[in-house]
């Protein structure tokens, strides 16, 4: 695909047009504005309208049909947000997610029709896909790929490299009997099932990624080049069980420039999923891979999760601990029902009066380094701290 942008990346191009326009059903009763749920009936006449402005234009739609397409777009969008944040995620209408969709396809398409700076249009989408549920076969995706190549490319930073590592990564302090995690260097399938899959023992793989492109190409200037532009949520705090911890929408760029000095798919090809996970029951499709990225000292406080995990360190190294699910009572899980995968112990400085039995339980750790893929069983319980800038990769499967 050619870049036909401007120097601002805008998409004053009748051949962007055409390719975005292109992702859409060819004749409008394609465009069939089906919802998965309930929504009141005020809405269908806006997105009923908005669909024959972006119709009723043979070729680019001018800058008076944009305009209207863009205030449906707000009207749609500004509706459903209200509904999105009434209550519990949980209990949010898929149609009102697919209300918001369609309100920031309508907005996305908007801006390219009207020719402008393309920078809103991949943030509509990306707030889209972050907030909305997926309509016409994933169209914002689709979408936001299409627009990607046309923008400008963020030059990178003077001299800045991202494995610079910090040398005074404090020691990771030892309370009790800890045992360091075996290393192995890519075991056979068989020989990984039996030893680790099955009894569930935790194991640090070795050259097992070191064929991906990831472990050559990502750092944090190719991540403001890929992907400066796109919105993705951000955690903000230093652990989530603290008080002040939130969450953010913000530009991948804004997040690395303003912390560092969920769904970007260029990132995607650059992984693998490891051979390993065939030896699971579920389908390929069903992995959960989750990007852990942030600055040195990011702590995940001590938890557990439902799925076998391979956590694989592509830059930065991270101190890791893990304990038995057998020792879960001594790692004093939250009471509240959402916080129950979570110890209440800081389990690098724990307060040993109010969390005595912790002493008993013991635990197996290891500073993983670029190219490891740590084996996590289902269950274990894991304490995640970066030593510097960090960016790893986990696969769930079952
Ligand atoms: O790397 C981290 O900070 C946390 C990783 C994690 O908790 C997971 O992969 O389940």
């Amino acid at each position: 695909m050619a870049a036909t942008g401007s120097a601002e990346g805008a998409s004053d191009s009748p051949a962007l047009w055409a390719e975005v326009r292109a992702l859409l059903p060819r004749a409008e009763e394609g465009l069939t504005l089906a919802l998965s749920g309930e929504v009141e009936d005020c809405v269908l006449p806006l997105l009923r309208r908005a669909r024959s402005l972006l119709y009723g234009a043979a070729g680019r739609p001018g800058a008076a049909t944009a305009a209207a397409l863009e205030r449906l777009s707000d009207v749609l969008r500004d509706y459903s947000w209200e509904k999105l944040n009434a209550g519990p995620w949980r209990e949010v209408g898929k149609g009102w997610r697919q209300v918001y969709a369609y309100g920031c396809l309508f907005g996305a398409l908007a801006e390219v029709a009207a020719g402008r700076p393309l920078a809103r249009a991949v943030r509509l989408c990306d707030l889209g896909l972050l907030m909305g549920a997926s309509v016409l076969d994933n169209v914002l995706a689709r979408l936001v790929r299409a627009l990607q190549p046309h923008l400008p490319r963020a030059a990178p930073r003077d001299g800045a490299r991202a494995q610079s590592v910090r040398p005074e990564a404090p020691p990771p302090c030892a309370v009790q009997h800890e045992e360091l995690i075996p290393h192995l260097r890519c075991p056979s399938l068989e020989h990984f099932r039996d030893n680790y899959l099955v009894p569930q023992r935790p194991v640090v793989l070795e050259g097992v990624m070191d064929h991906w492109p990831c472990m050559k190409k990502w750092s944090v200037d190719y991540f403001c080049q890929v992907a400066g532009c796109r919105t993705v949520p951000v955690e903000l705090g230093a652990r989530y069980t603290d008080e002040e911890w939130s969450q953010q929408l913000m530009t991948v760029s804004d997040f690395i420039s303003q912390y560092i000095m969920d769904e970007i798919p260029e990132l995607k090809e650059d992984i693998s999923i490891p051979d390993y996970c065939c030896l699971g029951e579920g389908e390929e499709d069903d992995i959960t891979i989750n990007a852990w990225f942030g600055p040195g000292g990011t702590v995940s406080p001590l938890h557990q999760d439902p799925q076998q995990n391979f956590l694989a360190q592509v830059l930065g190294r991270k101190y890791i601990r893990l304990y038995s699910p057998q020792d879960s009572e001594n790692l004093y899980p939250h009471e509240s029902q959402i916080l129950h995968n979570t110890s209440q112990v800081d389990v690098e400085d724990p307060d040993l009066v109010k969390f005595p039995n912790f002493t008993k339980a013991a635990f197996q750790s290891c500073i993983l380094m670029p190219g490891q893929i740590l084996f996590i069983p289902v269950k274990y319980w894991h304490y995640v701290r970066s030593l510097e800038l960090s960016f790893s990769v986990s696969f769930w499967w079952s």
